[in-house]
Order: structure tokens, then C-alpha cells, then sequence
């Protein structure tokens, strides 16, 4: 299934969990190369940077910088998502999400999918790459197993700490689940699994990249996005075409 990547019994966990961890999707060799790419585009591309003090964030790099589009598309990525989703899929946009040494300061606990313009869309999915080793002290991913199930949440503050379970107190008291990745593994994540990252301690970068599918029956629900800002979209409109293509 899925070039050997995903296994039927890791798309149940996906499906009854809201993630899943994939080792090896890069050799360490690729994923030296991707990361030496994506700090390129982090030094080259200021007027992309945003995030605040929690990481810096560059979208839609595979628009723009060749060998970062070879990830966002490679095609053992697409199948395994698709596997785990059980849908045809289509690219939402991907992301460099970097934490510079000693930021210091956590992701906290939110959904991606309030944040996102979309209708028609039940089961996003979201892959998140380390470009290196990613150990707690580095900022891996910890996640809030079977929170997916939570679908009437309005978007949380990645910024707060207290934003989640303040919607959700109940959340608090869930079991959390850390994922350390060795450089080239991945995490899925349901786009309603409640998760966070933990700050870089240590004195090199933390480099992921996140590719974001969503179902190609997804449409756009007319709230504010900058990737569908440029694009004038009429409330109902399908993300399909150039911009978000079949994968
Ligand atoms: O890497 C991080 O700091 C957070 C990542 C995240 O929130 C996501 O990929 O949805």
C-alpha cells in the first residue's frame, strides 16, 4: 500500500487517532539537500516571513524554489496521504515552518482547519517533514489523539497557551502523544487533531515542511486566507486548478 510507506494498520491508527508517524519518507541524504534548499529560501525571501516570535513561515515555496516543489510533489507523499484520507486528494498550499535556535517558544495547542477558507472539506491532511533530527528539545510535534472528533471548534491562538482549552477544557485532562522525528520522517495530521510543537532549545535551526492536501471536492467558504487573497474567488468556487492541483 502506498509504495510501502503507510500499512493498513497505520491508516486505522490515522483514522481513529487524527496522525500518524511515517519514518523514512527521506533518505538523510534528502533530506540534507531539501533542508540546505529551504534555508536558502528563508535567507532570500524575506517578504514571505511572517509568524511572529513562534517560527518564521514561507508559503507556497513550492511555487517558487525548484527543489522545494520536488517534496511538496513527490509522489510516495501524495500516495501515502491519500491512503490515509481514502479520498482523491489536491495540494492546499505548503509551508517552511522554522524555529531559529534558541527561539524559545512553543506552537501551542490549536486546529489547522478553522484557520482555513474551506467548505466541502471533512478530512484535510497535513504532512510535516524534519528536514534533521527533530528530538522535544528541538520542537517536535506533540498531538491530542482522537481530537479530530471535534469538528465545532471556531480557531484557536497558536500564540496562547490557554486558547484551546479554553473553547475545550475537557481536552486538558486527554493523554498527549510527543512524536521526535530523525531527520527525513514525517507525521500526518488530521486538520482538527489539536497540536502543538514544543520551542528549540538548541543552537541549529529547526527546519520542517508541511504539505497540506485537502479533498478535491473542498470549496472556498469566502473567509479571509492569504493564498486565496490574490485570487478574487467567488464564495463556492472550487480550490482546483493550476494553483491547487491534483495529486
Ligand atoms: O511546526 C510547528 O511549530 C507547528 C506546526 C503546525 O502547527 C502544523 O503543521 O500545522
Amino acid at each position: 500500500m502506498a509504495g510501502e510507506l503507510v500499512t493498513a494498520e497505520m491508516v486505522a491508527r490515522y483514522r481513529a487517532d487524527g496522525f500518524v508517524k511515517v519514518g523514512g519518507l527521506l533518505s538523510l541524504a534528502a533530506a540534507a539537500r531539501f533542508r540546505a534548499a529551504a534555508l536558502a529560501v528563508m535567507e532570500s525571501r524575506e517578504e514571505v516571513r511572517s509568524g511572529g516570535e513562534v517560527f518564521d513561515q514561507h508559503v507556497n515555496v513550492w511555487r517558487h524554489d525548484a527543489v522545494i516543489r520536488e517534496l511538496t510533489l513527490l509522489p510516495r507523499l501524495a500516495a501515502a496521504a491519500t491512503a490515509l484520507v481514502g479520498q482523491p486528494l489536491r495540494l492546499w498550499h505548503d509551508h517552511l515552518l522554522i524555529k531559529r535556535p534558541h527561539g524559545n517558544v512553543s506552537t501551542e495547542f490549536h486546529q489547522d482547519q478553522p484557520y482555513w477558507p474551506h467548505a466541502n472539506s471533512p478530512d484535510p491532511i497535513s504532512a510535516w517533514i524534519a528536514l534533521q533530527d527533530v528530538p522535544v528539545e528541538r520542537g517536535c510535534m506533540t498531538f491530542l489523539p482522537g481530537s479530530h472528533a471535534r469538528r465545532d471548534l471556531p480557531a484557536q491562538n497558536l500564540r496562547d497557551a490557554g486558547s484551546l482549552f479554553g473553547l475545550c477544557p475537557d481536552l486538558q485532562w486527554e493523554p498527549r502523544v510527543t512524536l521526535p522525528l530523525r531527520a527525513g520522517d514525517c507525521t500526518f495530521h488530521h486538520g482538527r487533531c489539536a497540536h502543538m510543537a514544543t520551542p528549540n532549545l538548541t543552537t541549529e535551526a529547526r527546519v520542517a515542511h508541511v504539505v497540506i492536501f485537502m479533498e478535491r471536492t473542498t470549496t472556498f467558504n469566502g473567509a479571509a486566507h492569504v493564498c486565496t487573497a490574490p485570487l478574487d474567488l467567488a464564495v463556492g468556487a472550487p480550490l482546483a486548478g493550476e494553483l491547487f492541483p491534483d495529486v
